[in-house]
């Protein structure tokens, strides 16, 4: 069903260290997205350079996967109509300069190479990040007591 879309987002390190995960989660929580798992754990560079594969070639790959694995990180999963692209928009563009005012990098963070979150850029790459990050059995399966007061 189209409302059971699913996303990848996490939280990097500086939004752990910057204390700004609440502010992140309330926003995917006020949206009406359900949280369908949450973790929160060092990443290992292997980890981290499979999720960042198709990267692999840029020259700020080595900075990006030692920027990721220098702190914890706040893997989730939440989901909701359009969940993808409604994600994405939130976020705001990768580069800060460019993210409108409203989104979570628009009004959270300044420098690409510190840009608090990530999210899944298609529901292909969500599924293959959700798998990667995530076993069956985090995902949490259970209805929102408001789920009829976000859907018509
Ligand atoms: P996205 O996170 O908005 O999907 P991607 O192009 O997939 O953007 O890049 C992944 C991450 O790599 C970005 O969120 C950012 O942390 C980092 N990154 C992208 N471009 C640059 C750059 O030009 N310099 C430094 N870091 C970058
Ligand atoms: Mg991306």
């Amino acid at each position: 069903m189209a409302n059971s879309e699913r996303t990848f987002i996490m939280c990097k390190p500086d939004a752990v260290h910057r204390g700004i995960v609440g502010e992140i989660i309330k926003r995917f929580e006020a949206k009406g997205f359900k949280l369908v798992a949450m973790k929160f754990m060092w990443a290992s560079k292997e980890l981290l350079e499979k999720h960042y594969a198709d990267l692999s070639s840029r020259p700020f790959f080595p900075g990006l996967v030692s920027y990721m694995s220098s702190g914890p990180v706040v893997p989730m999963v939440w989901e909701g109509l359009n969940a993808v692209k409604t994600g994405r928009v939130m976020l705001g563009a990768t580069n800060p300069a460019d993210s409108a005012p409203g989104t979570i990098r628009g009004d959270l963070c300044v420098q690409v190479g510190r840009n608090i979150i990530h999210g899944s850029d298609s529901v292909e790459s969500a599924n293959k990040e959700i798998a990667l990050w995530f076993n069956d059995n985090e995902l949490v399966s259970w209805k929102p007591a408001s789920v009829d007061w976000v859907y018509e």
